[in-house]
């Protein structure tokens, strides 16, 4: 059924946005027939210090040759200045950021020279902590300026930012720092969340005392609350008055395009967290040319998008994607519902907001509310809304482009990745007819495509494996220390393709639908958590002998976690509380959003004679298709069936 529904191109969008039907013609055409000058052609939209000769080279291995990608090679430049000082001479004191607090009265707005300031203050107090080109700095903050400044400051002098979402763990923030070497960590006092606090200085002394020697040794504590913290002598420092105290100019250094610009951790189906690496040039080249022509974002706009700074999407469509074009972007402290119904609302009016990307799970979320809640609301700013993270059911979009969009704003369905940078298959406002459901089409100079499982292209009408055919500027390069593991996870399955690890339907107008992972990834409201590292986390609690977790359908969170939980021999007595037990062990382990909403003790796990764990089997007892188990020969005892689906019954 929606499949049939198709939503077209308003005429005013049609008539001004920055890619008209026409357009988006020709950037096909020239990427197709001359990708090199095409691709040279979009680099002309950064400042570069010397601009490139060469656009990509190398490739995706595949006949026996390495994976090895490079963009833009011998251009030189910085993301800061793109972000900052190029806007400086003409729209210098037009807003660059709004931050708005989780109270009201709570609110501070930035022009470009105020956040080009600030930027390099924060630069020369790294510098003086010893902060060089190349170095790591972590980064552990809540959703504040100083998150933007942070992650610019490091650009500006070469730094690499590694930005942990604030909802970690200790432990998940002492294995990001761990693995990247970060020398300094910037940090706050405290956190705000739903009216809480959440006690940010003392998580990060408890990842600190757990690094010993591989500890960072300065640490740089923004104030956020202002609560006092324990303050270690000689290691934490207040960044306020150190910023007062150095210069508020600061040359900015000149970055080779390929030089690595951030690490972002994310989860794969194997193993722990990987520090996926993204360089200067193409990545920015990525997030500035997609948030131009996804959202049609240009000077006078205000952007909010809604993801942690601590995710991808944080750093392309919060920070460098908004400012690299010269509109302002809008940082919002809050939760939608704190401290009422309506608060993002409340937001969009008060800050006259003109673009909206948010996640399904808060759309779906917030269409629980009374609908005077959003009727209240004029919403009249808003231009263009957008959708990311996990795929949007058809009732959320319509919703979203009914309540919130008043049937004048496009809805924007984006799929892309931490490894792509930026948006990959999306609609574009003044180009693209939107179905709800469908992240449509790719963007030019994208070549998606769909296999079945022996690697074989399906053409036309199809569902498989996502894949991309030839590399595009804002890839990932490499896993941070690991080359092989990132050659390993993404170009082995399908030689010479970059395989995504979602499937995929492609429909007779060539639109695409995403169907959701196909790997061990589970995807809870966005946020994707690899089913081995919390089977990790469950194994770190004493009465734990094994453990097994899977994705279960769930109505607004897309999917949650469910964990079948095998007792150790001699464990103690199983209580009613130990399910509960566990999963909190979880969330301390890795963070509350990783906590399973249900564990189930289970005298045993479904495996095969070799061992591996049937998770087939596990998903089907899960969602109480027990008729529908499909071949369970291959099981090393059958018997366990039965076991697991009383089990489960039990835990209900
Ligand atoms: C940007 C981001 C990536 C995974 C991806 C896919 C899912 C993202 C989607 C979508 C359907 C969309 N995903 N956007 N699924 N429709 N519009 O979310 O990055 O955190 O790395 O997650 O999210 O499964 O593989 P990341």
């Amino acid at each position: 059924m929606s499949e049939e529904l198709i939503f077209h191109v308003k005429p005013q969008m049609a008539a001004n946005a920055h890619v008209t039907v026409t357009r988006l013609g020709l950037m096909q055409n020239h990427a197709m027939n001359n990708a090199d000058a095409f691709w040279l052609e979009q680099a002309r939209r950064l400042d570069w210090m010397r601009f490139p000769t060469v656009a990509g080279t190398g490739g995706f291995g595949g006949e026996g040759g390495g994976v090895q990608i490079s963009w833009f090679g011998d251009g030189v430049l910085n993301a800061s200045v793109n972000c900052l000082d190029r806007h400086l001479a003409e729209r210098g004191d037009a807003t660059a950021l709004i931050w708005q607090g989780e109270r009201e009265e709570q609110s501070e707005t930035l022009s470009f020279r105020q956040l080009h300031e600030r930027v390099c203050r924060l630069a020369n107090v790294l510098k003086r902590n010893g902060v060089g080109r190349g170095d790591r700095v972590a980064v552990y903050l809540p959703m504040v300026a100083d998150g933007v400044a942070a992650m610019l400051a490091c650009a500006r002098i070469g730094a690499v930012h590694v930005v942990m979402f604030a909802g970690f763990s200790s432990s998940g923030v002492a294995s990001r720092i761990r693995d990247s070497g970060a020398k300094l960590l910037i940090t706050a006092d405290e956190g705000r969340r739903g009216g809480k606090t959440i006690p940010l200085k003392r998580m990060a002394d408890a990842a600190l005392a757990e690094l010993g020697d591989a500890a960072p040794a300065v640490v740089l504590v923004a104030r956020v609350t202002g609560s006092d913290v324990p303050m270690q002598a000689g290691r934490d420092h207040a960044l306020e008055p150190l910023m007062a105290d150095v210069s508020a100019e600061c040359e900015p250094e000149p970055m080779g395009a390929e030089d690595p610009l951030l690490i972002l951790y994310t989860s794969g189906s194997t193993g722990a967290p990987k520090g996926v690496l993204h360089t200067t040039g193409g990545y920015l080249l990525w997030a500035s040319l997609t948030q131009e022509i996804v959202f049609d974002h240009r000077p006078g706009d205000v952007f909010w998008c809604t993801a942690d700074l601590g995710w991808v999407t944080g750093h392309s469509y919060v920070v460098y994607g908004p400012l690299a074009n010269g509109g302002a972007t809008l940082l919002f402290e809050g939760t939608p519902s704190y401290p009422e119904p309506g608060r993002w609302w409340q937001v969009i009016d008060r800050h006259a907001v003109t673009g909206f990307y948010t996640a399904p799970t808060a759309i779906r979320a917030l269409m629980r509310d009374d609908p005077a809640v959003v009727e209240r609301a004029s919403l009249r700013s808003l231009r263009v809304l957008g959708s990311v993270g996990e795929p949007i059911n058809p009732e959320a979009w319509l919703w979203f482009y009914d309540k919130v969009g008043h049937r004048s704003c496009p809805v924007m369905d984006s799929w892309w990745q931490t490894e792509t940078g930026g948006i990959m298959i999306a609609p574009l406002p003044g180009a693209v007819a939107q179905k709800p459901g469908s992240a449509t089409l790719p963007l030019p100079g994208v070549r998606p495509l769909l296999v079945n499982e022996k690697g074989e292209e399906l053409k036309g009408e199809a569902e498989g494996h996502l894949c991309i055919a030839g590399s595009w500027p804002g890839q990932a390069r490499t896993l941070w220390g690991d080359h092989p593991r990132f050659e390993q996870t993404y170009f082995s399955t399908y030689p010479g393709l970059y395989f995504s690890g979602d499937g995929a339907r492609r429909d007779a107008d060539g639109y695409f639908w995403i169907t959701g992972r196909v790997d061990d990834v589970i995807n809870v409201s966005g946020h994707r958590i690899g089913s081995a590292e919390v089977e990790s986390a469950f194994a770190t609690h004493e009465a734990v002998g094994e453990s097994a977790v899977i994705g279960v359908p769930d109505d607004l969170k897309g999917q949650s976690l469910a964990a079948f939980v095998v007792l150790r021999k001699g464990a103690g007595a199983e209580t009613q509380e130990l399910p509960a037990a566990l999963s909190r062990h979880v969330g301390v382990q890795l963070g509350r959003y990783a906590a399973p909403d249900r564990v189930v003790l289970v005298p045993d796990l479904p495996k095969t004679r070799s061992g591996k764990v049937m998770r087939r089997i596990l998903r089907k007892i899960a969602t109480g298709e027990h008729e529908a188990l499909g071949d369970v020969s291959t099981l090393a005892d059958p018997g366990i069936v039965e076991q697991l689906v009383r089990a489960m019954e039990a835990s209900a």
